[in-house]
Protein backbone atom coordinates (compact mmCIF):
# COMPACT_ATOMS: atom_id res chain seq x y z
CA UNK A 1 0.00 0.00 0.00
CA UNK A 2 1.10 3.55 -0.34
CA UNK A 3 1.89 5.05 2.96
CA UNK A 4 0.84 8.27 4.36
CA UNK A 5 -0.47 9.96 7.41
CA UNK A 6 1.17 11.72 10.47
CA UNK A 7 1.65 15.85 10.29
CA UNK A 8 -1.61 16.48 8.15
CA UNK A 9 -1.84 19.81 9.50
CA UNK A 10 1.50 20.81 7.88
CA UNK A 11 1.50 19.70 4.11
CA UNK A 12 -0.76 19.57 1.27
CA UNK A 13 -4.14 17.55 1.71
CA UNK A 14 -3.02 15.64 -1.05
CA UNK A 15 0.65 14.80 -0.44
CA UNK A 16 1.42 11.28 0.62
CA UNK A 17 4.20 11.30 3.64
CA UNK A 18 6.29 8.05 4.54
CA UNK A 19 4.65 6.12 7.26
CA UNK A 20 7.57 4.48 10.04
CA UNK A 21 5.88 1.01 9.71
CA UNK A 22 3.12 -0.55 7.83
CA UNK A 23 -0.35 1.07 8.24
CA UNK A 24 -2.87 -1.00 10.25
CA UNK A 25 -5.59 1.62 9.44
CA UNK A 26 -6.95 3.06 6.04
CA UNK A 27 -8.83 6.01 5.89
CA UNK A 28 -10.56 6.99 3.09
CA UNK A 29 -12.94 9.45 2.15
CA UNK A 30 -14.69 11.02 -0.89
CA UNK A 31 -13.48 14.32 -1.40
CA UNK A 32 -10.74 16.18 -0.06
CA UNK A 33 -13.59 18.56 1.87
CA UNK A 34 -14.23 16.19 4.38
CA UNK A 35 -10.70 15.84 5.19
CA UNK A 36 -10.85 18.77 7.95
CA UNK A 37 -13.73 16.32 9.69
CA UNK A 38 -11.04 13.82 9.75
CA UNK A 39 -8.17 15.62 10.74
CA UNK A 40 -8.75 15.36 14.81
CA UNK A 41 -9.08 11.63 14.50
CA UNK A 42 -5.83 11.35 12.12
CA UNK A 43 -4.17 13.07 14.79
CA UNK A 44 -5.35 10.92 17.65
CA UNK A 45 -4.93 7.65 15.73
CA UNK A 46 -0.90 9.67 15.40
CA UNK A 47 -1.32 9.94 18.86
CA UNK A 48 -1.71 6.33 19.77
CA UNK A 49 0.81 5.35 17.59
CA UNK A 50 -1.32 3.68 15.01
CA UNK A 51 -0.07 4.29 11.62
CA UNK A 52 -2.52 4.61 9.24
CA UNK A 53 -3.12 5.28 5.17
CA UNK A 54 -5.08 8.24 4.31
CA UNK A 55 -6.76 8.47 0.79
CA UNK A 56 -9.76 9.53 -1.24
CA UNK A 57 -11.85 7.50 -3.37
CA UNK A 58 -15.34 8.65 -4.41
CA UNK A 59 -18.46 5.84 -4.62
CA UNK A 60 -19.44 7.46 -7.47
CA UNK A 61 -16.97 10.04 -9.02
CA UNK A 62 -14.35 7.53 -9.09
CA UNK A 63 -15.86 3.89 -8.52
CA UNK A 64 -13.10 1.88 -9.93
CA UNK A 65 -10.65 3.04 -7.49
CA UNK A 66 -13.02 3.35 -4.48
CA UNK A 67 -13.25 -0.67 -5.47
CA UNK A 68 -9.88 -1.49 -5.76
CA UNK A 69 -8.96 0.15 -2.88
CA UNK A 70 -11.39 -1.75 -1.08
CA UNK A 71 -11.29 -5.26 -2.90
CA UNK A 72 -7.07 -4.89 -2.28
CA UNK A 73 -7.29 -3.34 1.46
CA UNK A 74 -6.79 -6.90 3.36
CA UNK A 75 -3.58 -7.82 0.57
CA UNK A 76 -2.46 -4.73 1.94
CA UNK A 77 -2.16 -5.49 5.47
CA UNK A 78 -5.07 -3.34 6.49
CA UNK A 79 -6.93 -4.54 9.64
CA UNK A 80 -9.54 -1.74 9.84
CA UNK A 81 -11.50 1.18 7.27
CA UNK A 82 -12.68 4.34 8.34
CA UNK A 83 -14.79 6.05 5.52
CA UNK A 84 -15.91 9.47 5.83
CA UNK A 85 -18.35 10.60 3.19
CA UNK A 86 -21.77 13.28 2.86
CA UNK A 87 -24.60 13.87 1.10
CA UNK A 88 -25.84 10.51 -0.07
CA UNK A 89 -23.28 9.19 1.57
CA UNK A 90 -22.50 5.48 -0.07
CA UNK A 91 -19.04 5.57 -0.05
CA UNK A 92 -18.31 3.81 3.74
CA UNK A 93 -21.42 0.88 2.64
CA UNK A 94 -19.84 0.29 -0.61
CA UNK A 95 -16.25 -0.11 0.89
CA UNK A 96 -17.77 -2.59 3.13
CA UNK A 97 -19.68 -4.38 0.45
CA UNK A 98 -15.97 -4.71 -1.65
CA UNK A 99 -13.94 -5.82 1.88
CA UNK A 100 -14.43 -8.46 4.74
CA UNK A 101 -12.55 -6.14 6.92
CA UNK A 102 -14.60 -3.83 9.30
CA UNK A 103 -15.99 -0.46 7.87
CA UNK A 104 -16.19 2.04 10.16
CA UNK A 105 -18.04 4.81 8.85
CA UNK A 106 -18.26 9.03 9.37
CA UNK A 107 -21.00 10.96 7.99
CA UNK A 108 -20.16 14.55 7.14
CA UNK A 109 -21.95 17.61 7.78
CA UNK A 110 -22.50 18.93 4.36
CA UNK A 111 -23.99 22.23 3.79
CA UNK A 112 -27.71 21.06 3.80
CA UNK A 113 -29.69 19.06 6.04
CA UNK A 114 -27.12 19.05 8.84
CA UNK A 115 -25.55 15.83 8.14
CA UNK A 116 -28.98 14.42 8.45
CA UNK A 117 -28.37 12.71 5.05
CA UNK A 118 -25.04 11.77 5.63
CA UNK A 119 -25.95 9.74 8.99
CA UNK A 120 -29.06 8.36 7.44
CA UNK A 121 -27.31 6.78 4.60
CA UNK A 122 -24.23 5.45 6.49
CA UNK A 123 -26.34 4.25 8.85
CA UNK A 124 -29.53 3.01 7.60
CA UNK A 125 -27.12 -0.07 5.69
CA UNK A 126 -29.48 -3.20 5.02
CA UNK A 127 -28.99 -6.34 6.78
CA UNK A 128 -25.70 -8.43 5.54
CA UNK A 129 -23.22 -5.36 5.00
CA UNK A 130 -22.35 -3.67 8.10
CA UNK A 131 -20.95 -0.09 8.51
CA UNK A 132 -20.17 0.90 12.81
CA UNK A 133 -21.72 4.66 11.83
CA UNK A 134 -20.38 7.20 14.50
CA UNK A 135 -21.63 10.14 15.27
CA UNK A 136 -21.91 13.57 12.67
CA UNK A 137 -18.26 14.31 12.08
CA UNK A 138 -16.95 12.54 15.08
CA UNK A 139 -13.87 11.53 13.63
CA UNK A 140 -12.60 10.84 16.95
CA UNK A 141 -14.90 8.33 18.33
CA UNK A 142 -14.14 6.59 14.61
CA UNK A 143 -10.33 6.68 15.65
CA UNK A 144 -11.12 5.39 18.69
CA UNK A 145 -13.25 2.74 17.86
CA UNK A 146 -10.68 1.40 15.09
CA UNK A 147 -7.92 1.63 18.16
CA UNK A 148 -10.34 -0.60 19.84
CA UNK A 149 -10.82 -3.03 17.17
CA UNK A 150 -7.08 -3.45 16.80
CA UNK A 151 -6.48 -3.52 20.38
CA UNK A 152 -8.99 -6.62 20.75
CA UNK A 153 -5.77 -8.76 19.49
CA UNK A 154 -2.71 -6.04 20.09
CA UNK A 155 -2.12 -5.81 24.02
CA UNK A 156 -0.04 -2.64 23.26
CA UNK A 157 -2.51 -0.79 21.17
CA UNK A 158 -5.06 -2.02 24.31
CA UNK A 159 -3.30 -0.21 26.63
CA UNK A 160 -3.18 2.65 24.78
CA UNK A 161 -7.27 2.49 24.32
CA UNK A 162 -7.11 2.68 28.67
CA UNK A 163 -4.71 5.09 29.03
CA UNK A 164 -7.14 7.50 26.81
CA UNK A 165 -10.04 6.41 29.03
CA UNK A 166 -8.14 6.96 32.21
CA UNK A 167 -6.73 10.67 31.34
CA UNK A 168 -10.39 11.14 29.86
CA UNK A 169 -11.44 10.56 33.26
CA UNK A 170 -8.63 12.37 35.25
CA UNK A 171 -9.50 14.99 32.64
CA UNK A 172 -13.42 15.51 33.91
CA UNK A 173 -12.04 14.78 37.74
CA UNK A 174 -9.78 17.78 37.40
CA UNK A 175 -12.38 19.63 36.89
CA UNK A 176 -14.94 18.64 38.99
CA UNK A 177 -12.25 19.24 41.66
CA UNK A 178 -11.73 23.45 40.49
CA UNK A 179 -15.61 23.76 39.85
CA UNK A 180 -16.28 22.57 43.55
CA UNK A 181 -13.39 24.53 44.78
C1 LIG B 1 -19.37 13.61 -0.91
O1 LIG B 1 -19.88 14.83 -1.28
C2 LIG B 1 -18.11 13.89 -0.17
O2 LIG B 1 -17.88 12.89 0.79
C3 LIG B 1 -18.33 15.24 0.44
O3 LIG B 1 -18.71 15.14 1.81
C4 LIG B 1 -19.48 15.81 -0.35
C5 LIG B 1 -19.12 17.09 -1.06
O4 LIG B 1 -18.03 16.85 -1.91
P1 LIG B 1 -17.31 18.06 -2.66
O5 LIG B 1 -18.36 18.70 -3.51
O6 LIG B 1 -16.80 18.98 -1.59
O7 LIG B 1 -16.19 17.44 -3.44
O8 LIG B 1 -19.11 12.81 -2.01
Amino acid sequence: AERKGHDLNSVPQHQIIPSPSHPLVAVTMGSDSDLAVLKPGLALLQSLDIPFHCTITSAHRTPQRMMDFASSAVDNGFKVIIAAAGGAAHLPGMVAACTPLPVIGVPVKGSSLDGMDSLLSIVQMPRGVPVATVSINNSINAALLAARILGASDETIRFKVEKYAADSQEEVLGKADRLEE
